[in-house]
């Protein structure tokens, strides 16, 4: 069969220039162009991609498109180009409107086609989804592989979509729900999505055990973790590095430490296959230990994420963590033991929250001393035990995620000190600088793991951060000749080194250099300051010339289908596939201005 599986935008998207949709589908009220989408929500669902793999792999014809910040019109067009059986599309909470307008768009296009929905917010409403879309034939509650491909199978026969346990269909104007999908009992039996997809992001397990009242991982995945296997994952990251050509990738598991002795045979894994790559994980401060970081940091673990949420035991007690700051505050100082960045996760504005209880988090961050943390405002996602709480006592309806137009539901503080304190933080949203290490702190790391490239140039920084100059470099070219993952920064360092030194000439060619090995903000940055310091007459002005240097772990987002929206080439379906590209549709540049903002 013919399957198109779309990342569908949030919204009627208007081109530049446009007059936004009124129709109650376009942009959200308080959205203004300036403002762009963030580098998570553009990714496309991982779990868009292994369905992907699997129908692919069955033999199926599959096209998956990220249409996440394409103008509506160009989605118009984009639809009208690929005609398929079955139209897949996946929906968040934040792109719920979108997928209602795309079903729509995919009805009136095709109007024999199978229209499914799945997803992280669907499956929370899906009674909801199908009562206010005629379009959708049918919802995909939870888990979609085995679903999707017992979906195919009943289309294929001609037989109607009913009854496929994991589904929820319209049969003579009623809504039914069928009885839950059993969940995979063994995930390496999937196709890995890197068999044909490119991504930086891995996944290696599904679920969680833990019951935070603020994440829907516990109705999606029925609280239970289920993991692939250490050579499963081994072999997932050798498709990344070798066929993708990966050197930075981040492991998004909900508690990537949740199976320790996995870890540890991934991480001797890595050593054993000559896996030269750096890696990021998220986990929880009470699943870690000396042990585990030490053989993590061994293998390339560059930063360590943690759940942190919120420091005041009464807002941690309300949320279900079942982590106390006292573990947070030990891990942080194991965790600094073997030179990892730390980065918490923080949320605002969760129930029962004062000013006082995030003024005692705020307080935390100065003692725990974490070297970068985010805080997000709290929301309400269906299928969270706090959406649930707050139906019940009134605050919230499902309706409303069908009528108001805003992306992400958060409730306004009553306090008005608590108020102003929400808006100081989403005033500058994103991810935020906390504490360095100092150089001492890195040599002492060193004498760890004399033969880690990475904590060598862990080094070269700070020594070049404390201004000295000629250690630093002699570091960075040590991490260099021993092969560190990303050279590029590497030679950003030199090029910094080099101009502090007043060698201009020597800063050029390393910064050219760095740019022959791939792209990097910092590279790119340091390009244009170069240039519009020429432009200026710097060599004769008493301009100077400010270069940043860096090497905290970055994935580079690269404009590629599917993983990121990109350019697409549509065809004419009626002329050869070879024959010449009827048109490209660009992505709409307005849209890209802050890609950068991914805070994997
Ligand atoms: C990895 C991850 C990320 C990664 C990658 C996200 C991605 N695009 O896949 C990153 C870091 C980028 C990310 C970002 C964010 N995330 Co996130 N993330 C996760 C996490 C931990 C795992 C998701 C995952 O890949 N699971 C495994 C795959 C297999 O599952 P899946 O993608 O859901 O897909 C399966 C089914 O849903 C279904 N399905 C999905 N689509 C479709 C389509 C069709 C046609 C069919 C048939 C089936 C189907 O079948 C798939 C295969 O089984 C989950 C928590 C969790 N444990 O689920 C949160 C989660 C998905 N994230 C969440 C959120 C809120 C966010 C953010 C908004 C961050 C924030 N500020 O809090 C951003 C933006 C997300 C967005 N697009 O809007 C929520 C989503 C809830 C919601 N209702 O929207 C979750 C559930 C966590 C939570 N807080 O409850 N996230």
């Amino acid at each position: 069969m013919r399957i198109v599986l779309l990342y569908p935008p949030p919204w009627k998207i208007p081109a530049p220039g446009e007059e936004p949709d009124c129709s109650g589908e376009g942009p959200p009220s308080n959205w203004h162009a300036s403002c762009s989408f963030d580098g998570d929500t553009l990714h496309i669902p991982c779990g868009l991609l292994s369905l992907a793999a699997q129908v692919r792999h069955a033999g199926h014809e599959v096209t998956v498109l990220n249409l996440y910040t394409f103008a509506w019109r160009d989605v118009c067009r984009i639809i009208e180009c690929f005609p398929a059986d079955l139209f897949g599309l996946s929906c968040f909470t934040s792109n719920r409107r979108g997928v209602l307008s795309t079903a729509r768009l995919v009805r009136s296009t095709y109007p024999h086609a199978h229209i499914t929905v799945g997803g992280p917010h669907a499956s929370a409403l899906p009674r909801e989804m199908l009562e206010h879309c005629a379009a959708i034939d049918t919802v995909v509650i939870k888990e979609g592989e085995e679903t999707l491909k017992d979906l195919l199978a009943r289309l294929a026969a001609g037989l109607p979509a009913q009854n496929i346990p994991g589904i929820a269909w319209r049969e003579a104007e009623e809504i039914k729900v069928a009885a839950p999908r059993v969940l995979i009992n063994d995930l390496d039996g999937l196709v890995s999505s890197f068999l044909y997809y490119d991504d930086y992001i891995a996944l290696t397990s599904r679920g969680c055990d833990c019951t935070c009242t603020f994440c829907a991982a516990p109705f999606l995945w029925q609280g239970k973790t289920r993991f692939h296997s250490a050579g499963y994952v081994l072999d997932m990251l050798e498709q990344m590095i070798s066929d993708h050509g990966h050197k930075a990738i981040a492991f998004k598991d909900d508690t990537f430490t949740a199976d320790r002795e996995r870890v540890l045979q991934i991480c001797r894994g890595i050593e054993k296959r000559g896996l030269n790559v750096l890696w990021s994980c998220d986990t929880r401060a009470d699943a870690l230990d000396e042990e585990l970081l030490s053989s993590m940091r061994g293998a390339g673990c560059q930063r360590v994420s943690l759940g942190v949420e919120s420091a005041a035991p009464e807002i941690l007690r309300t949320l279900n963590k079942r982590i106390s700051p006292a573990e947070v505050l030990a891990a942080t100082a194991m965790a600094k033991k073997f030179g990892f960045e730390i980065r918490y996760y923080l949320i605002a504005g969760s129930r029962e929250e004062t000013a006082e209880t995030l003024a005692e988090t705020f307080q935390f961050i100065q003692e725990a001393l974490p070297t970068q943390y985010i805080f997000n405002p709290f929301t309400f996602l269906p299928g969270t035990k706090e959406y649930l709480i707050a139906e019940r006592d009134g605050r919230i309806q499902p309706e409303q995620f069908f009528s108001d137009d805003f992306i992400e539901c958060t409730s306004a503080p009553a306090d008005p000190a608590l108020q102003r304190m929400m808006e100081n933080l989403q005033a500058n949203p994103g991810v935020r600088s906390g504490w360095h290490y100092s150089a001492a702190e890195r040599r002492a790391i060193l004498e760890r793991f004399p033969d880690v490239p990475a904590v060598y140039m862990d080094l070269g920084a700070a020594l070049y951060g404390e201004g000295n100059l000629i250690e630093a470099e002699n570091m960075v070219r040590k991490s260099l000749a021993m092969g560190y993952p990303l050279p590029g920064l590497g030679y950003n360092y030199l090029a910094c080194i080099a101009y502090a030194q007043g060698n201009l000439k020597a800063t050029m060619e390393h910064l050219i250099h760095a740019r022959e090995q791939g792209f990097h903000q910092v590279v790119e940055t340091n390009l244009q300051s170069v240039q519009g310091w020429l432009k200026a007459d710097g060599f004769r002005s008493s301009r100077t010339l400010n270069l940043v240097a860096g090497h905290s772990f970055e994935i580079t987002c690269r404009r590629q289908q599917p993983v990121t929206p990109a350019p697409i080439t549509l065809h004419d379906p009626r002329l050869p596939a070879d024959a010449a590209p009827l048109v490209v549709v660009p992505v709409d540049s307005v849209l890209w201005q802050r890609q950068g903002g991914a805070s994997v």
